[in-house]
């Protein structure tokens, strides 16, 4: 198949999936176009199956904000046509869906049809999508793909509860790559990060306010003030400077590390006794994911895809959010335990093992094909 991918390509949860997406399915001879405004993150290395096609909105004194969209929609249009894409997966429903939505319609002038599946990241419904500015956008978009996925159930049920949706949402889980995330041999690295052996608490994200970076760090105080303990902080965004800040005032800046943007997390999972999300609103959690793959147990909020992923009492703990008090009671249960750490590292493996990249892409292949088995030809109006 030829597959169009568009995605944002940051290092965010939704542009990480896409990718990893599209590598994958390259590697099984699909062709794949990635079209989005940058390479994205993780699409480093060349492959033969893999082509990019870079958007970018000219500027004009006129416009404040350049046209993002009209240019990503031309572009689309032209590497449909001139490509010959079988089909359009785009990834964020913001303005990814309504965009595709207006390719298909141009291409249709033409006598093309091009069928477009969006999949739902989680913000694009939960944060941004349910805000009146989009919301109009993106219940018409997602009504108009000819196939919607969502990366959870507990994202499929805030979909259809916030918008008026006729479409079916189908549930393809995110995924994992064993082949990079295990747990593997890096001791020099922890030797480094805590010489006296102290146990690592390991956070990653994008550092904005939904993550509560806050809670983390109060729950690594408690977890440290009982446990000789060292905290890294994976990730850049807003909420840097003030959680740098809150570390001082804590006296905690030398146990924890802000290690910034990093390429290679799993060699950083590797060395981790322990995940922390306390994020308010998390459609799947793919970070922790991540640290399962590697055998990292996860102390976890239990909002939106959560409780999909981290199971209760068996691969980590989930808390209420804002339960500082329960988060770092379970995470000093399980610290303070080695057989207890051992058997749940065992769990989040084995957990992780259900999302292994091996069993979703065959269920975004099969997707496609029923996709484009039905769809036909739109009357236009
Ligand atoms: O978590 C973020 O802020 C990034 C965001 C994104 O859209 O890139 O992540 C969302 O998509 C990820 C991949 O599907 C999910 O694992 C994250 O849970 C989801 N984030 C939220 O729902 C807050």
């Amino acid at each position: 198949m030829k597959i169009g991918i568009v995605c944002y390509p940051t290092y965010g949860g939704s542009g990480v999936v896409a990718t990893e997406l599209g590598l994958g399915l390259a590697k099984k001879g699909h062709e794949i176009h990635f079209i989005t405004y940058r390479r994205p993150a993780r699409l480093s290395a060349f492959h033969a199956n893999i082509f990019f096609h870079e958007v970018t909105a000219e500027d004009y004194p006129l416009f404040e904000y350049p046209p993002y969209d009209t240019a990503l929609a031309s572009k689309l249009v032209d590497v449909v046509k001139f490509e010959n894409l079988d089909i359009l997966h785009v990834h964020y429903a913001i303005p990814h869906a309504a965009v595709a939505y207006m390719t298909k319609k141009i291409l249709l002038t033409e006598g093309r049809y091009i069928p477009v599946v969006t999949t739902l990241h989680g913000t694009d419904i939960t944060l941004v999508g349910s805000n009146n500015a989009f919301a109009p956008v993106v219940a018409f978009s997602i009504n108009k793909s000819d196939g919607v996925t969502a990366v959870s159930e507990s994202l499929r049920q805030q979909t259809v509860d916030l918008f008026n949706i006729q479409k079916e949402i189908r549930v393809i889980y995110n995924f994992i790559d064993f082949d990079r995330f295990k747990k593997i041999d890096k001791d020099h690295f922890k030797r480094a990060i805590a010489p006296n052996g102290e146990r690592i608490l390991t956070h990653t994200s994008n550092f904005r306010k939904v993550k509560r970076i806050e809670d983390v760090i109060l729950v690594f105080k408690k977890v440290y003030e009982k446990i000789p303990s060292k905290l890294l902080l994976i990730g850049d965004g807003p909420e840097r400077h003030a959680m740098e800040e809150l570390c001082r005032k804590l006296d905690l800046s030398h146990e924890v590390r802000f290690l910034g943007k990093q390429d290679a997390i799993e060699e950083l999972l590797a060395v981790s006794d322990l995940f922390i999300m306390a994020s308010e609103s998390e459609s799947f959690g793919l970070a922790a994911l991540e640290a399962m793959a590697c055998e990292v147990p996860v102390i976890s909020t239990n909002v939106g895809g959560l409780p999909e992923v981290n199971i209760h009492g068996e691969t980590g703990f989930l808390s209420e959010v804002g339960d500082i008090e329960q988060m770092a009671h379970n995470a000093i249960t399980i610290l303070s335990d080695e057989t207890l750490l051992q058997q749940f590292r065992k769990n989040a493996l084995a957990q992780a093992r259900r999302f292994d990249i091996d069993k979703i892409l065959p269920e975004y292949e099969a997707y496609y094909e029923e996709v484009l088995k039905a769809s036909k030809l739109e009357v236009y109006t």
